[in-house]
């Protein structure tokens, strides 16, 4: 097998990082760093990935090759051809399991709701829109709304796929972690989603994700993370927010 994931650091391609370990499946891991100017990709890794984004991830023991640079196609992949992993550790949802749609639903929400909500706020930020405008206000309570029902469903559910770890975490997790280092969100209010973050931080594969991936930076866990003011092209905004 040979497994070549292109990560970038402080990137949501933390996401397949993560499960690959918690997987033990062996993979070539080849970290970039953001442009310290622009936080955007560097040009060897626009050179590798016709996207210009990460992850990208290639399968090289088929053929032909695979090659993809969408997270979630990456994990669906990843979960569809090493399903149980090395160690065992079956992070899919099937029809079989009583928690499959759920599964399915907040695997899809991370990107298709949550992520597309702090993304869209995050670029509001950069503009320099205000943060009294109608359109940041109608947004930000549109996110707040969002994480009270994900808060509410991990007051009832230690998992997002009930009471064992599952993809849908390994995909959730950057945007309410890393991607406050870029767009801060207060998770004060948000006693589960903190309950639910320390438990991700505390398992040795996310934290060898992070080793591996970001440096060792300290996982992004607590009610009001610290932010990326190092890179110049977040630091204004950053400032501000
Ligand atoms: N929807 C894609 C998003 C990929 C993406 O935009 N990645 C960002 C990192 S969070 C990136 O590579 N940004 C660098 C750039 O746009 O230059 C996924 O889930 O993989």
């Amino acid at each position: 097998m040979a497994l070549e994931l292109y990560h970038l650091h402080l990137s949501q391609s933390e996401r397949v990082v993560w499960l690959l370990e918690e997987m033990q499946i062996p993979y070539n891991l080849h970290v970039f760093k953001r442009d310290p100017k622009t936080g955007l990709a560097p040009d060897d890794l626009k050179a590798i990935n016709p996207a210009g984004t990460a992850p990208y991830f290639r399968d090289t023991s088929v053929s032909p090759e695979v090659a993809i640079s969408e997270s979630g196609a990456t994990v669906s992949y990843i979960l569809s051809v090493y399903s149980a992993g090395s160690n065992g550790t079956r992070l899919v949802r099937t029809p079989e399991d009583p928690d499959f749609a759920t599964y399915l639903e907040w695997f899809h929400y991370a990107n298709g709701s949550l992520h597309a909500s702090i993304s869209r706020l995050m670029y509001f930020q950069f503009s320099g829109m205000p943060s009294d405008s109608p359109m940041v206000q109608r947004l930000r309570g549109k996110l707040a709304g969002q994480l009270k029902m994900i808060d509410d469903h991990l007051g009832k559910n230690q998992w997002f796929a009930g009471k064992d770890l599952s993809a849908a975490d390994c995909m959730i997790m950057f945007s309410l972690s890393t991607m406050r280092g870029i767009y801060p969100i207060d998770l004060g209010p948000y006693a589960n989603i903190l309950r639910w973050l320390r438990d991700v931080a505390a398992r040795p594969a996310y934290r060898k994700a992070i080793e591996k991936g970001d440096e060792g930076m300290d996982p992004l866990i607590e009610p009001n993370a610290r932010r990326f003011t190092e890179i110049e092209a977040f630091r204004g905004a950053l400032e501000k927010a």
